[in-house]
């Protein structure tokens, strides 16, 4: 369940609205549309599930005509024209939702269905509405809990923490900075910890962080850690950082360990320099191998993401062989391995597509397991047929190492058995079984 949208819903319902979230596709909105009988329909998606909800928006369109739409997300904000275009949406939300959106239904339930809220564009006499600029909350103290009874029965419930929204870096391939416009804003630890307090008091004991990058601000950290151990909070919790603070900050591992943190999941990225500055990445082998070892010296479980492709002319087998070979000698953790994907609103896709190497807008397969773009030095299948072969080669290379740390990992319910499970199946699904990541993802 994407948390943004439960987000929405929640900030809608604390307005005073009845909100119901659920998962569906075009095949069975229709039951939850009879059920509830609402009076707009929120969507939200990635770019790999747009094609989900394109199809689901166009059937609505034609079987509930008098029925508002509203799609959300980070492909929506920056493909907004086509989007409107190929699905009949009336209303696109770029950026934050919480805010615009209940201003929409304020306007609609007073008769206007076409307000002036920047942020909420809609097409109308030609010309699109309200799009100049990006919908930014001021404060994030604000935010409302998620809570269970947002969720339609059947539909599984598992607490998120979301104590920070932006990054102050600008990877190349991520649509973060575009999305918030470069901005870095937090909530107070006070108010972080009362959401976790009560997913304790509900029984949880095991949350996500779903900042985009927890330890931006080391201040921060060190007091939420210092309140979770002052205050006896007990639960384990997992997050995304990054190789630079880790290696600056050691101490403030410790003391995230301390306070419970049990997984770190971070960007790597590539072994090759020349990759890394291009990105932006602005971090460097060596911090890479002393990262690793400060988290295993604090026994946190780490996950590291890699990319095969760099977009320019490191698109070559030898600087792909390189690349897996420096992540075959790291003393691992978990690794999850991408093709390069050039996502809307990242420099990755402006450059790409300026070059003319966007092969097709098919976005079901910007799934990160597919070439989507035409590599300079070798072929986009070409680049594909690694994606396995660096899992095997990467995974191999830490023999009898991987059953202590999937042991450990289970242990500390820092991963989940049934997760990495439908995970492989997924992979297994797009990359052997040729299915398409939207079919991978349905059960059936
Ligand atoms: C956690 C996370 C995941 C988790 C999701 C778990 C979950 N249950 O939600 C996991 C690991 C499963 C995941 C998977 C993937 N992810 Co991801 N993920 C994130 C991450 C880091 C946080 C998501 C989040 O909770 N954000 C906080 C919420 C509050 O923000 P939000 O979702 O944008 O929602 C706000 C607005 O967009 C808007 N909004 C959103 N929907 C709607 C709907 C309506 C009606 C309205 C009005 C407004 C609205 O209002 C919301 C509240 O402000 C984001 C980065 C980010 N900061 O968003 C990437 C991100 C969303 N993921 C991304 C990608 C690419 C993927 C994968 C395709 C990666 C892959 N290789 O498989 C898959 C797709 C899975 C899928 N089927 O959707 C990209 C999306 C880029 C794109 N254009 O597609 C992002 C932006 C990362 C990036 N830097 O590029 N992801
Ligand atoms: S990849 Fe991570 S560090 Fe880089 S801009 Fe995105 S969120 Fe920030």
């Amino acid at each position: 369940m994407l948390q943004g949208v439960l987000y929405v819903a929640a900030a809608a319902k604390a307005a005073g609205h009845r909100t119901t979230v659920v998962i569906a596709d075009e095949h069975d909105i229709g039951k939850y549309i009879h059920s509830y009988k609402p009076d707009i329909l929120g969507v939200s998606c990635v770019s790999a599930t747009y094609p989900i909800a394109r199809e689901l928006l166009k059937s609505c369109k034609k079987l509930y005509p008098e029925l508002p739409s509203i799609i959300g997300g980070h492909h929506a904000t920056f493909m907004y024209k086509e989007v409107i275009e190929e699905t009949g949406v009336d209303y696109v939300c770029r950026g934050e939702g919480e805010e615009v959106f209940v201003r929409l239904l304020d306007s609609l339930s007073h008769g206007n269905s076409f307000p002036a809220i920047p942020g909420i564009v809609y097409y109308r006499d030609g010309t699109y509405h309200n799009d100049e600029q990006i919908a930014l909350l001021e404060d994030l103290d604000g935010l409302p809990l998620i809570t269970r009874d947002l969720l339609a029965p059947g539909f599984t419930f598992s607490p998120k923490i979301v104590s920070s929204r932006g990054c102050p870096f600008h990877c190349s391939f991520c649509s973060i900075s575009s999305f918030y416009g470069g901005s870095y804003r937090q909530r107070k630890v006070e108010a972080v910890l009362a959401d976790i307090r009560n997913y304790l008091d509900w029984g949880f004991t095991q949350f996500w962080f779903h900042d985009d990058n927890l330890t931006v601000d080391v201040a921060w950290v060190t007091e939420f850690c210092n309140r979770i151990i002052a205050e006896g909070l007990k639960f384990r919790w997992n997050c995304m950082s990054r190789v630079d603070s880790i290696v600056r900050h050691p101490e403030l591992l410790a003391l995230m360990s301390k306070a419970g943190c049990s997984l770190c999941s971070i960007g790597i990225e590539s072994g090759i320099p020349e990759v890394l500055e291009r990105m932006h990445k602005k971090i460097n082998l060596q911090d890479i191998k002393t990262a690793i070892k400060i988290l295993d010296r604090n026994k946190i479980s780490h996950n590291w993401y890699m990319i095969l492709g760099s977009g320019d002319e490191f698109d070559a087998p030898g600087y792909i062989e390189q690349n897996i070979r420096f992540f075959q000698s790291l003393h691992l953790g978990y690794v999850l391995i991408s093709i390069l994907t050039p996502f809307p609103g990242t420099e990755l896709y402006n450059k790409i597509k300026s070059e003319g190497r966007l092969l097709h807008y098919k976005w079901e397969l910007y799934d990160a397991a597919h070439c989507v773009y035409q590599p300079l030095g070798m072929s986009p299948k070409a680049l594909e047929a690694y994606l396995p072969k660096a899992y095997l080669r990467v995974y191999l290379s830490k023999g009898w190492r991987l059953i202590p740390m999937l042991y450990k990992s289970f242990r500390s319910k820092a991963m989940n058995p049934s997760t990495i499970a439908a995970g492989l199946w997924a992979l297994i699904k797009t990359r052997f079984l040729g299915k398409t990541f939207d079919q991978a993802l349905k059960k059936n």
